[in-house]
């Protein structure tokens, strides 16, 4: 409008001056829009960008990460590119009624985490060359600590906690070998980290599996053909085993330390005793047959443990999972007994498989696709899907049940164990048509009470 008039003016009247005031007041006009239309653009991206907003506080609490982003220019512009490119809808609005929280800082793809055995951290490593420990006790709050460790010239495929809860082992990828960090407790209470001893390169393929023993006798790592070596926790090897799975998928050991599991390309999982003698030397290591986790007809993609180690679960290729009694008397040659088996949603060619510490949920993964089940009915509960872009690379149940992480691309999702409390009423409610003392009944009562007042928040399957 105003462009208007001046414009009827210099049609009369004086010239350059009046042109001038024109070329400025066209200018602040195109600016005001500008500005305008940045604001708008700003104020609809941070209502898109994240539901949570605690899980985004998070990101910015971790420390590290800011002052990552100062140092390097490059990767600031390049952030700026990617936020301008269309946003990938599952990724970034991804929400489920069952999950509780965002951790974020890496950024990398997430591939392993670990509880400390004292519950009081988490560790995760990925891709991007850092190790990060979260503070537990913090998950669910904005101002979580964490701890970023990097990584030289590489990347930790796995992170594990020492049992001790004073150090943890990665294995890097490039190096195709272990590392200790050792971690001491700051003044302020929290942690630091430095590396301490790198082992021998034990593999010649890229290694699939790698854990510590919660008795700290031995550490185990496995090739994606079929070695296994049985380390010391000074970085000597003990033994090297033979698989003979063709090739080896997941290779882990039990939550007992006395058992190392391992499938692949064949229909089941195979179990070794991993002995010591009395002084704590190690004596042998040698297959109990017995335990063997059989009776699918396809490759087993992974193999979940209960806290003590009495049940087992597998997931296969041929689309089921299955999940066994393993609290048996095996060296009286009793073999493990089938509890339960279901159908899974099969859609890629790796799934992993969890297993509650109470053995009564069993969550599978594949592709970027959760499922919840019963172990008590066998029946599915929950499909979570469309959780990332990428695959999940991780699944884990914490101490208490109460939560299931899930690891894919750059985050660490946590979900509530809402399976978990359907079960205690279905279980309680059985227990209650037996005989019981009135002090079970009463305690029966509550739980069922407890669980449904739970549940009264996540109506929304
Ligand atoms: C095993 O690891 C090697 C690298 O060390 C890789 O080239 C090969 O493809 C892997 N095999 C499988 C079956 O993943
Ligand atoms: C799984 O399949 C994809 C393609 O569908 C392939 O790129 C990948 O290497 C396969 N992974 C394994 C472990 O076979
Ligand atoms: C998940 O993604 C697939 C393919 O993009 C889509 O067909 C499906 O409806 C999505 N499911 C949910 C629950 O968003
Ligand atoms: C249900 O949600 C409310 C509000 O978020 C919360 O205060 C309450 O503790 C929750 N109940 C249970 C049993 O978790
Ligand atoms: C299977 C399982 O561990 N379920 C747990 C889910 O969380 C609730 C609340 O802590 C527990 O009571 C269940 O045992």
């Amino acid at each position: 409008m105003s462009s208007g008039i001046e414009g009827a003016d210099l049609n009369g009247l004086i010239g350059p001056v009046v042109a001038l005031t024109i070329f400025i007041g066209l200018g602040v006009i195109i600016f005001i829009y500008l500005l305008k239309w940045i604001k708008q653009e700003r104020s609809e991206k941070d209502a898109n960008d994240d539901t949570s907003s605690k899980a985004k506080n998070a990101e910015s609490s971790v420390p590290g990460r800011s002052s990552k982003k100062e140092q390097t220019g490059p990767v600031k512009s390049r952030k700026k590119l990617a936020d301008r490119e269309p946003r990938r809808p599952s990724e970034k609005r991804f929400n489920h009624p069952w999950m509780l929280v965002t951790l974020k800082g890496h950024t990398g793809r997430v591939l392993d985490m670990d509880f400390s055995a004292n519950e009081k951290y988490l560790a995760s490593s990925a891709d991007d060359r850092t190790v990060f420990i979260w503070d537990t006790k913090e998950l669910v709050n904005k101002d979580r600590k964490s701890l970023r460790v990097n990584i030289d010239f590489d990347y930790a495929t796995h992170v594990k906690w020492s049992p001790d809860c004073k150090a943890f082992v990665i294995h890097k990828f490039n190096e195709n070998c272990l590392e200790v960090y050792k971690v001491d407790k700051k003044k302020d209470g929290w942690l630091t980290a430095s590396k301490a001893v790198t082992f021998p390169k034990g593999h010649e393929t890229d290694v699939i599996g790698m854990g510590i023993a919660s008795n700290g006798k031995f550490i185990m790592t496995c090739s994606n053909k079929t070695d296994m070596i049985i380390w010391d926790l000074k970085g000597e090897k003990l033994v090297k085993l033979d698989t003979f799975l063709m090739s080896t998928f997941c290779a882990k050991i039990s939550p007992c330390g006395r058992f190392v599991v391992a499938s692949g390309f064949t229909p089941e999982a195979k179990i070794w005793e991993v002995v010591f003698d009395k002084s704590g030397e190690f004596k042998e290591s040698k297959q109990v047959p017995q335990l063997t986790l059989g009776g699918h007809t396809s490759g087993v993609y992974d193999v979940a443990f209960d806290v003590q180690s009495s049940h087992m679960a597998t997931v296969s290729k041929d689309g089921t999972w299955r999940l066994f009694d393993t609290n048996v008397n095996y060296k009286q040659g009793q073999d493990a007994r089938l509890d339960k088996t279901g159908q899974y949603d099969l859609a890629s060619n790796c799934s992993l498989v969890a297993l509650s510490p109470n053995a009564e949920v069993l969550v599978t993964a594949t592709a970027n696709t959760l499922q919840f089940f019963s172990t008590f009915t066998g029946e599915l509960d929950c499909t979570i899907e469309n959780i990332s872009n990428d695959h999940i690379t991780r699944l884990l149940f914490d101490a208490s049940g109460k939560y299931v992480l899930v690891a894919a691309d750059k985050q660490i999702r946590v979900f509530h164990n809402v399976t978990g409390y359907r079960c205690n009423i279905v279980i309680a409610k059985e227990k209650l048509k037996e005989h019981q003392t009135s002090a079970t009944k009463e305690r029966l009562h509550q739980l069922i009470k407890d669980s449904e007042d739970f549940l009264k928040n996540f109506t929304d399957k």
